[in-house]
């Protein structure tokens, strides 16, 4: 197809550039933020990632893509640890893909003895497809991944084949609710209902909540009512390129 065609070139025509959203506490203060890939095309113009990454998951490309995103995440980030402090982090988006077909924990090891990152300022975000995965025994590589210092979070927390029992079975430190169940937030009440509890059981297993996708001060205000952690969405910023994302940060940090 004309999308295969192009993704076989984007990397080495640089069409491909890490965006970076900030990521914000409950004091107002930019902690950190998400790495999130972007292409423009030749051919086809701006193609978003929700339409070309399943494709480059077919094709096996997630893996030299995903160690570009992975590398210039935490070039970049190194930067901002090192002015802000190392309690900043960055968050990279991880397709199963990459864990099934490659080593992760060395490429991770590889990447930040490069990049000179402390791990924990990286962490990795994983879906729940991937904890549902039996097989790759997945959990000795999160394990050994946590071991090293960087820390997991849990992507879309809710929409996948979520089961309580992977909170509790799997080393992770962030879970990030998907703006599914911000989107409609304080009206809706079973919404609330769900955020305030997902909120209240993350808080009593010691895990750092993100509330993704929050568009308005009503959610905002909802969230911080519940002592949410970290706070993700266009009312703060969208995903921006590194320059700016550096403007930003040392405006509102
Ligand atoms: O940024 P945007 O909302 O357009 O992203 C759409 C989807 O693509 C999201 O689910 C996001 O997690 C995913 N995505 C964005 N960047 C990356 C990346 O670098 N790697 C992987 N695996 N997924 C990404
Ligand atoms: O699946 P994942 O959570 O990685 O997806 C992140 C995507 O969500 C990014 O592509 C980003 O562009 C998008 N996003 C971030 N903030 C908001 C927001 O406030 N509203 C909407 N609609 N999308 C957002
Ligand atoms: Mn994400
Ligand atoms: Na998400």
């Amino acid at each position: 197809s004309k999308l295969e065609n192009a993704l076989h070139k984007a990397l080495s025509n640089n069409e491909f550039t890490v965006y970076f959203q900030p990521i914000i506490s409950h004091d107002k203060k930019t902690v950190g933020c998400e790495a999130l890939l972007r292409w423009r095309s030749a051919e086809l113009g701006d193609v978003s990632p929700a339409q070309f990454i399943p494709v480059c998951e077919e094709l096996g490309l997630i893996i030299p893509i995903g160690e570009w995103v992975l590398r210039e995440a935490c070039r970049e980030a190194a930067k901002w640890c090192s002015s802000f402090g190392a309690h900043f982090f960055v968050t990279v988006n991880m397709s199963s893909v990459q864990f099934i077909r490659q080593d992760i924990e060395a490429l991770v090891k590889s990447v930040l003895q490069e990049t000179q990152l402390s791990a924990q300022c990286l962490t990795l975000e994983i879906t729940e497809t991937l904890l549902a995965d039996n097989s790759s025994n997945i959990l000795q590589q999160l394990q050994a991944l946590r071991a090293t210092g960087v820390a997991l979070a849990i992507d879309d927390f809710g929409t996948g084949y979520s089961s309580l029992s992977y909170l509790k079975r799997f080393p992770l430190s962030k879970l990030k609710i998907d703006r599914e169940f911000i989107k409609d937030l304080p009206d809706d009440l079973e919404d609330c209902a769900m955020v305030s509890a997902i909120i209240s059981m993350a808080s009593n297993l010691q895990l750092k909540v993100v509330a993704e996708g929050v568009e308005t001060s009503a959610q905002l205000a909802f969230l911080n009512a519940l002592s949410c952690d970290y706070i993700q969405g266009f009312l703060y910023s969208k995903p921006l390129p590194a320059a700016l994302f550096d403007k930003y940060i040392r405006e509102f940090i």
